[in-house]
């Protein structure tokens, strides 16, 4: 491994909250009367809480204020946030704490980068709180994926340049943001077909292989 730090996604690498999203913004969009299924669900994997809301609102006849979208996103984290407290450290893979465990002693600094703004309450439930040795995430950025933000913040904190770490994502517009931001990636799942993906990997695993 010939990087100094690995800047980690959350939702889609670490672990998996597409389920919970799912059902909280379903639960809103039936509220509303927007049609909602998995096929719409799969676009907002990566994306920003009001992005996400604004893809299923495209299924709206009706126009939202600002603060009307606020609102409804407000609902959805709420519900999404109760789904949360379903999670617990047997939602962490052993290939992924292990996997974890053999990078840093390595000598990797291991990061997050992820758009979530629920990142910390989620590292709390997997039991990974205080494992990581910086947090980057959408409590602290003004742009989201694609726009490089939330990696380059996470390679200042752990006092990196771009150059030196690698970025680890399952979204597409994760591999964009790293690309922008002068990353290497590794990509998982739909992120390992990006056909700029520096490392396109099967499993979590095959980070060790680097
Ligand atoms: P929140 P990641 C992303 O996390 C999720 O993939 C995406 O589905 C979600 O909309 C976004 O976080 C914002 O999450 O509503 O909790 O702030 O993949 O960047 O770790
Ligand atoms: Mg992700």
């Amino acid at each position: 491994m010939n990087y100094s730090g690995i800047i980690f996604d959350l939702d889609g690498v670490i672990c998996f909250t597409d389920k919970y999203h799912y059902q909280a913004w379903k639960k809103m969009a039936d509220e509303i009367g927007v049609y909602f299924d998995e096929v719409i669900n799969n676009r907002l994997r990566g994306v920003s809480r009001m992005a996400s809301l604004d893809i299923i609102l495209e299924r709206s006849k009706k126009e939202y204020s600002q603060e009307e979208k606020e609102k409804l996103a407000y609902e959805k984290n709420e519900i999404y946030k109760e789904l949360l407290c379903k999670m617990s450290p047997a939602d962490l893979s052993a290939e992924v704490k292990d996997t974890l465990d053999a990078l840093r002693q390595k000598g990797c600094k291991l990061a997050i980068g992820s758009s979530s703004k629920n990142t910390k309450l989620i590292l709390g439930r997997i039991g990974l709180d205080g494992y990581f040795d910086a947090i980057s995430d959408g409590t602290n950025i003004t742009h989201s994926k694609p726009d490089p933000e939330v990696f380059l913040k996470a390679a200042e904190f752990l006092g990196l340049n771009p150059s030196e770490c690698l970025v680890v994502e399952d979204a597409l517009a994760g591999i964009d943001a790293a690309v922008a931001g002068g990353f290497d990636s590794a990509g998982i799942g739909e992120a390992a077909t990006h056909e700029k993906v520096t490392y396109p990997l099967e499993s979590f695993s095959g980070l060790l292989g680097i």
